[in-house]
């Protein structure tokens, strides 16, 4: 896979890419419902990919209910390769990545502006706690942010069959009220892949900076994306930021 994704080695820490991909690794993802990769990507990368983003256009994500306020702006996968050619590629890396430690087949979606999309969270922002719908996700994070931290109830449940399903996945996010989760404060250059059974969210911005993170999901090869779901990377109005304040 190293030899697909030559030019990625600009980009990532060689050491803690090797250290990835070895045996001790493999399919930790599956008994620890997560996996943080600290450091994955160089620090000189994270912030040059803030700064080709001043200007961009972004979609912006406002919701609210029971489980709390959600506010964050993003760009979709197939806007951010627009801008940034090359993005895909660390896409379909870290799915080769996500694939060892989950043990299982895993590769990017087809759709590029549901599989990726680089999300910018606001002072005062935050992502309630959710289940993705894809099989595998990765957060990489792109700076350091007062607040912030991705909050993980590692392995605790997700079923999307049907309104059954939909019913015992609110249950379980009530419950999940009771349980301390696993924090992970943001920091320039580390990933953190975890599985659809990991309930996650971002807490609340404290500081003045924007937290800036890559979301990626993967699948298993053949397993395609209901289209007729509602995914925040389609909405059709842009606005400008002139700066991300990262
Ligand atoms: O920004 C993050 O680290 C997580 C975002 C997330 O959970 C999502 O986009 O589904
Ligand atoms: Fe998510």
């Amino acid at each position: 896979m190293t030899d697909r994704f030559a030019h990625l080695e600009n980009l990532l820490e060689a050491d803690v890419q090797q250290r990835l991909l070895s045996d001790a690794t493999r399919g930790q993802l599956n008994t620890a419902g997560y996996f943080h990769a600290e450091g994955l990507i160089q620090p000189r990368v994270c912030q040059a990919l803030i700064d080709a983003l001043a200007g961009a256009e972004f979609i912006e994500v406002r919701r609210n209910d029971r489980r709390g306020d959600t506010h964050f702006f993003t760009v979709n996968g197939t806007d951010l390769e627009a801008r940034l050619p090359g993005m895909d590629g660390l896409y379909r890396y870290l799915g080769d990545v996500a694939a060892h430690l989950a043990e299982r087949p895993l590769c990017g979606l087809d759709d590029l502006s549901i599989g990726l999309s680089l999300n910018c969270t606001p002072p005062g922002g935050a992502f309630v706690r959710h289940f993705d719908r894809n099989d595998v996700s990765a957060s990489v994070m792109l700076n350091t942010v007062a607040g912030g931290a991705l909050e993980l109830w590692p392995n605790i449940y997700s079923s999307s069959v049907g309104a059954l399903g939909r019913l015992a996945n609110r249950t379980v996010m009530q419950l999940s009220l009771l349980k301390r989760p696993v924090r992970i404060p943001a920091a320039p250059g580390d990933v953190v892949f975890f599985s659809r059974r990991t309930l996650h969210g971002v807490a609340a911005i404290e500081g003045m900076r924007s937290r800036v993170s890559l979301i990626m999901a993967y699948d298993q090869p053949g397993v395609t994306y209901s289209q007729d779901q509602d995914y925040y990377g389609r909405a059709d109005t842009r606005i400008t930021l002139e700066t991300l304040n990262a």
